[in-house]
C-alpha cells in the first residue's frame, strides 16, 4: 500500500504552509454556529477578519506575508452567530485562480512576476478589514484598498475613493479619530517602487480626502503601522531597506539593516496645528531609537503641548527573518520581545534620539489593541496577544506560541490573563463596548483561538469584568489560518440589516407530510 507521506502535492513544504499555517482556502457559510455558553444579547454587529491564505502554491522563495486575502465575517446577534468566508477577488487572485498556478513571484517585486501580469495590481488585500465611509475596505499596504460588500463579501472595486487618492499605496493600518470623525491614512513608496515619498491625509465620513501632505522619508523604510493624537500622526519605520537593484536581481524587496534604528516620523495632521518651538508649518520631524522592530501600536496621546506618548510591541531584533540583511545574519533564537511606551519630546531637534522606552509588559506580546472610542486620548486599558511561558506547550518560539491574552490596566499596573489552554493559540483581541456610552474598557473581547489538537477553531468571547473566564465559545467545525488583523463593526454602522447567510423565503407548505389534514 502507498503511504500517504510518499505522495507529494504541488504545495511547497514550507514552514508557513504546514501545521497551524496550512492553507485553508475555504469559501462558504454556516448559519447558526454551535456555541458553548451564550454570546451576550447586547452584542450586535459583525466581526471581520482576514487571513493570508495563498490560493495557488506560491513561489517557493516567497515570504509568509504574500498570500491572498481570505476574509471571514461573524455576525453576532441575539446570542446567535452566522459566518461567511470568501476570498478578496483581487486582480492577482483572479489571474492566478484562472491559471491555477502562481504568476506573481516574490513579495512586492514586480521583476519576479510573469511578464503578462506586470500591469495588474499586485495587492493580495490580506492585511486588514476596515469599515469607513460606507466602504468595507480590504487593505494591503502595497496598493490602494479593495472594497467589499459587507454582507455577501463580494469584491466590489479597487480604489473605492474614486481616484481622489494620488498615492499608489494606502496603509493597512489607517486610524479612526472618533472625535474629529476622520480616517487618518498614510501611504509610503507612494510614488512608486522604492521611492521615498510618503503621503498623509484624512478621509472624512463623506469619503472625501483632506489635509493631504507629502513628505520625504529618511530612507525607503518599511512603514507598517502608525499612531495618531489630535494633532499628530507618528509613522513607525522599521529598519529594512528597499533596493531596486536587488529586486532586479530577482531578490527580495526588503533587507534588514543592523545599521538603521527604529525611527519615528512625526507629521502635523493639519495646517492649523499649533507647532511648538519654531517648528515650521511644512515640517515633519524625525526621531529614532536603536535597532529593533516596534511591530504594532496600541494608541498615543499628547501631554503638555509638546510631549507625545505612544505604546507598541517591540522585538529586539529582526522579527521578519525571511527578509534577512545582505550578509544573511539570522536573529538570535532567544530574541526578546515586550510591550513598551515611547516618549517623544517635540522640543527636541529633528534627528534626535528618544529615551529608552518604558517597559509596560515584560512578556512577548503582539497585536495590542485599545478601546478605540478613545483613540488619540490617554487610555487605561490595553489588550494584547501574549506568550504565557509557564503555560507553554513545550517551548514553542515566541512567533508561534502566543497562547493567551492579557488585559493590562495602565492606571493600576494590574495585568489579567486569559489562558487558552494547552495546545491552543490565540489571535488578535478585538474590543466590543458594552454600550455606546459605556466607560472605557467596559465590554467584551473577541478573539480567534486555534485548537491545535482538534484541528479547528473557536471564537472566544470574554467579559472585560471577568477576563480569565470566557462567557462563550463560538465553535468552528474546521480549521482557519491565523488572521492578520480584524475589526468589529456594530450593526448600526452597517445600516439596513441583511443576512450574512442564505435566507429561506416564505413558502406554502405542500400538505404532503405524513400527518396531512385528509387523514
Ligand atoms: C505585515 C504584514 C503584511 C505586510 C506587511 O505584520 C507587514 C506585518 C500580511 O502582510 O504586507
Ligand atoms: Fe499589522
Amino acid at each position: 500500500m502507498t503511504a500517504i507521506t510518499e505522495l507529494k502535492s504541488k504545495w511547497p513544504q514550507a514552514l508557513d504552509l504546514t501545521g497551524s499555517d496550512k492553507p485553508c482556502r475555504f469559501e462558504g457559510e454556516l448559519a447558526d454556529l454551535v456555541v458553548l455558553g451564550s454570546p451576550p444579547k447586547e452584542i450586535d454587529g459583525t466581526f471581520y477578519r482576514v487571513m493570508c491564505d495563498p490560493f495557488v502554491p506560491p513561489d517557493s522563495n516567497n515570504v509568509p506575508i504574500d498570500g491572498d486575502g481570505n476574509v471571514s465575517a461573524f455576525r453576532i446577534r441575539n446570542g446567535q452567530v452566522d459566518m461567511k468566508m470568501r476570498y478578496v477577488e483581487t486582480e492577482r487572485y483572479k489571474l492566478e485562480y484562472r491559471a491555477k498556478k502562481n504568476l506573481f513571484g516574490l513579495y512586492r517585486n514586480p521583476f519576479t512576476h510573469h511578464p503578462c501580469v506586470r500591469a495588474a495590481v499586485d495587492s493580495t488585500a490580506n492585511t486588514n478589514i476596515v469599515f469607513w465611509a460606507n466602504h468595507l475596505l480590504a487593505l494591503k499596504e502595497v496598493a490602494l484598498p479593495y472594497s467589499l460588500d459587507p454582507n455577501s463579501l463580494e469584491t466590489l472595486r479597487y480604489d473605492p475613493f474614486g481616484g481622489q487618492i494620488k498615492s499608489k499605496t494606502f496603509t493597512a493600518h489607517p486610524k479612526v479619530d472618533p472625535f474629529s470623525e476622520e480616517l487618518v491614512v498614510f501611504g509610503y513608496e507612494a510614488k512608486g517602487l522604492a521611492t521615498k515619498d510618503i503621503v498623509v491625509y484624512s478621509l472624512g465620513k463623506d469619503g472625501k480626502t483632506r489635509d493631504e501632505r507629502w513628505i520625504e522619508s529618511p530612507w525607503c523604510a518599511f512603514i507598517h503601522d502608525c499612531v495618531i493624537t489630535p494633532n499628530w500622526i507618528i509613522l513607525v519605520l522599521w529598519p529594512f531597506e528597499a533596493d531596486i537593484d536587488r529586486m532586479k536581481a530577482g531578490k527580495h524587496h526588503w533587507a534588514w539593516s543592523y545599521d538603521r534604528p527604529a525611527t519615528f516620523v512625526v507629521v502635523p495632521r493639519r495646517k492649523t496645528t499649533v507647532l511648538p518651538n519654531g517648528w515650521k508649518e511644512e515640517e515633519h520631524r524625525v526621531y529614532s531609537w536603536k535597532n529593533c522592530m516596534p511591530i504594532h501600536t496600541a494608541g498615543a496621546w499628547e501631554e503638555k503641548d509638546h510631549i507625545l506618548y505612544f505604546e507598541s510591541s517591540r522585538v529586539h531584533d529582526n522579527a521578519f527573518p525571511f527578509f534577512p540583511p545582505p550578509d544573511g545574519r539570522m536573529p538570535a533564537p532567544d530574541t526578546k520581545a515586550d510591550y513598551v511606551r515611547w516618549e517623544i519630546d517635540l522640543k527636541k531637534k529633528t534627528g534626535s534620539t528618544v529615551p529608552d522606552p518604558l517597559v509596560i509588559l515584560d512578556v512577548p506580546s503582539e497585536f495590542p489593541r485599545i478601546d478605540e472610542r478613545f483613540m488619540t486620548q490617554r487610555y487605561d486599558y490595553v489588550w494584547l496577544n501574549v506568550f504565557i511561558p509557564e503555560k507553554s506547550d513545550g517551548g514553542k518560539n515566541i512567533f508561534h506560541g502566543l497562547n493567551g491574552l492579557a488585559m493590562h490596566n495602565n492606571k493600576t499596573g494590574q495585568t489579567r490573563y486569559y489562558y487558552a489552554g494547552d495546545d491552543s493559540v490565540v489571535q488578535e483581541p478585538i474590543f466590543i463596548p458594552r454600550s455606546k456610552g459605556a466607560p472605557e474598557g467596559d465590554g467584551w473581547i473577541i478573539s480567534m483561538v486555534e485548537r491545535r489538537g482538534e484541528n479547528r477553531n473557536d471564537l472566544v468571547v470574554l467579559d472585560t469584568k471577568e477576563f480569565e473566564k470566557p462567557v462563550a465559545f463560538i465553535q468552528l467545525p474546521f480549521h482557519v489560518k491565523a488572521q492578520v488583523h480584524g475589526n468589529w463593526v456594530d450593526a448600526e454602522s452597517l445600516g439596513t440589516w441583511r443576512s450574512l447567510t442564505k435566507e429561506i423565503p416564505d413558502f406554502v407548505i405542500s400538505g404532503r407530510g405524513a400527518l396531512e389534514p385528509s387523514i
